[in-house]
């Protein structure tokens, strides 16, 4: 209960939603990833550069859309298309059958399973998420809104 109430407090202070997984620990290693120019930045690294993530491991995935445009973020494998030849989502997704806990200010709402963000340009979100034993390989995080995949927003996620 401290890890939510924590995380509540973050949310009330900066104004943003945040995700937690239901059962899941105290995050062990905050990630700070800025969304911008059609890349996925993790500080300290380059842009698109592969983010390296531990199997078992609880971090917190910190987003922040500095950029003018809205953005998604997605965690998959496979890219499909759609009927119109354009890039949209993942045939298989990271966090599809993690249980998140999502809370902003006086409410909370629990759902099974993390397909998709949505981003507005400028805002920010957090997710708390413990990464499963069974899903050690490579991953890709990405952005489906039209055209931004294409224009190389995408970036590996490698998970040992
Ligand atoms: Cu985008």
């Amino acid at each position: 209960m401290k890890r939510l109430l924590s995380i509540l407090g973050l949310s009330l202070m900066v104004g943003m939603v945040a995700i937690a997984q239901e059962s899941g620990a105290q995050a062990e290693q905050t990630l700070n990833i800025s969304l911008n120019n059609f890349s996925f930045t993790l500080e300290g690294q380059g842009p698109n550069e592969a983010i390296k993530l531990e199997a078992g491991k609880t971090y917190a995935f910190h987003f922040k859309n500095t950029d003018k445009l809205d953005h998604e973020i997605l965690w998959g494998q496979s890219f499909m298309l759609n009927d119109k030849g354009q890039r949209e989502d993942y045939e298989t997704n990271l966090f599809e059958a993690i249980e998140i806990k999502v809370e902003g200010d006086g409410w909370d709402a629990i759902s099974p399973g993390l397909i998709e963000l949505e981003l507005k340009a400028g805002k920010e979100i957090e997710i708390v998420v413990s990464i499963p034993e069974d899903v050690k390989g490579e991953w890709e995080m990405g952005c489906f809104v039209t055209g931004h995949h294409e224009a190389g927003m995408h970036t590996p996620i490698v998970i040992d």
